[in-house]
């Protein structure tokens, strides 16, 4: 067989599109409910390692649109802002590590993003939404 210099750079692409599927942590997350009835936001792991993560998040509702919002907290335990007026949480207080917006129902959407050891927060802000139960907590580990 002989190598040609095609050959050589098709076989390095590969390599380097297989690596980052080992080094990321994939944390499946999905989200439910309807309009006036319970609601919820469930991790499949509550516990990683800090590093590369992808969050794969799958709207399972019916009709109803939500999103994912991922929030790096000062500690476990920290009280967290809501406006009872707009009953949403208050997303300026809070340390944001990016989201998943306007998730339609029956969708699917990435996030990707580097995890420090802490307390995080994952939550769907759209009104009403918080209360009815979309939130989970994460916690990165050394
Ligand atoms: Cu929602």
């Amino acid at each position: 067989m002989r190598f040609t210099r095609h050959t050589i750079v098709a076989a390095i692409v590969v390599a380097g599109m297989a690596t980052p599927s080992f080094a990321s942590t994939i944390v499946k997350v999905v989200e439910g409910g309807e309009g006036g009835g319970p609601m919820t936001l469930t991790l499949d792991q509550s516990t990683v390692k800090a590093g590369e993560t992808t969050f794969t998040v799958h709207n399972d509702a019916m009709t109803e649109e939500h999103e994912m919002v991922l929030v790096k907290l000062k500690s476990a335990d920290q009280k967290i802002p809501y406006i009872d007026a707009k009953q949403r949480i208050d997303e300026k207080r809070l340390k944001s590590m990016g989201e998943v917006s306007e998730l339609k129902p029956g969708a699917d959407g990435t996030l990707k993003a580097k995890l420090a050891p802490g307390a995080y927060l994952l939550i769907c802000n759209i009104k009403g939404h918080y209360e009815a139960g979309m939130h989970a907590t994460l916690s990165v580990t050394n």
